[in-house]
């Protein structure tokens, strides 16, 4: 039986994954494994995209996204909660209590607060000063709608990053003790968004994917590049017709690459595949994207297999 193992999305995953890495191990021990690894990261104050300290809207309003999955039937997302530090135990309480895939905005909130989830300011004073030397840019007049012609304010087909931009999710995915494979992410989405924009975090199908039979994956990054090609959808569909998790992932990122002829420099696209049997791979559109694996033999941070861009 393969497994146990906690792989994450970038570096930040580390000490993230030792805090879900004791549930685990248990057999059945995979979402409290997930959850855990993700609210480890929620509350990582030097993460500046996930949870607590995450960079807020143009607005000033931080607002996050996640979900937790382990099969198309047994998954749910949560996104724009502004209130809550934990998209992700909030998802699973989603999965586990309602017969809904998605919750979103005051009614997720409402959600928490009847499940006796604890309030948390998010906004740190670190991430209110990076957004207000932001704003002293000038740059959120960008975002305005209607305060220019969009032809005028540029193409938007890929959101426009700001300086600072940001746009890591922790994903991370699992095998426990007992070998069931799953899969959960987190985000506080892209730094200085358009207040309302939702990413591909908490979307089952381009933030995240698990099939038992096929095998799991999460993206981080640009989420608008990963909505449009169901990106980690795709990676187990191909797993599902025989790829191996490196050529699924290596194709994904051609799709995006050909789908996107006109994105940024600085818009990225990674992505992290597990197969049920235990092998896994990573790959990124460009240089920069970094993995964290964690087995009984220990965790170590790794480059991805594959930079299409390279
Ligand atoms: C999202 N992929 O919301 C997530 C995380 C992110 O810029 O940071 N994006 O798009």
């Amino acid at each position: 039986m393969p497994g146990p193992i906690l792989i994450s999305t970038w570096r930040f995953g580390l000490p993230a994954n030792a805090a879900g890495w004791p549930h685990v191990v248990k057999p059945g021990g995979i979402l409290d494994g997930l959850e855990r690894t993700c609210v480890a990261c929620e509350l990582d104050l030097g993460c500046d995209s996930v949870g607590v300290g995450g960079l807020p809207d143009a607005s000033g309003e931080v607002s996050l996204d996640g979900a937790i999955m382990l099969s198309p039937a047994r998954s749910a997302g949560v996104g724009y909660v502004r209130r809550y530090p934990h998209p992700v135990s909030i998802a699973r309480q989603v999965m586990e209590r309602t017969p809904h895939k998605l919750l979103v905005g005051e009614g997720a909130e409402r959600f928490a607060a009847a499940l006796g989830f604890e309030e948390m300011t998010l906004l740190t004073e670190a991430a209110r000063a990076k957004w207000e030397a932001w704003r002293a840019t000038g740059a959120h007049l960008d975002f305005h709608v209607g305060e220019r012609p969009a032809a005028e304010a540029g193409s938007h087909a890929v959101a426009k990053p700001g300086p600072e931009d940001s746009h890591d999710t922790i994903g991370v995915l699992g095998l426990d003790g007992s070998g069931t494979i799953g899969v959960a992410c987190s985000t506080s989405g892209r730094a200085y968004k358009l207040p309302g924009r939702v990413g591909d975090s908490p979307l089952i199908g381009p933030g995240l994917y698990c099939d038992p039979r096929a095998g799991a994956a999460v993206a981080t990054g640009t989420g608008e590049l990963m909505i449009g090609v169901a990106a980690s959808f795709l990676v187990v569909e191909r797993m599902r017709g025989g790829d191996r998790p490196i050529d699924a992932i290596r194709y994904v990122l051609g799709r995006v690459a050909e789908s996107y002829p006109e994105m940024g420099p600085r818009d990225q696209c990674g992505l992290i595949a597990l197969g049920p049997d235990g092998h896994y791979a990573s790959g990124a559109l460009r240089a920069g994207f970094e993995v964290s694996v964690t087995t009984a033999a220990g965790g170590s941070v790794t480059p991805p297999d594959v930079v299409l861009m390279g």
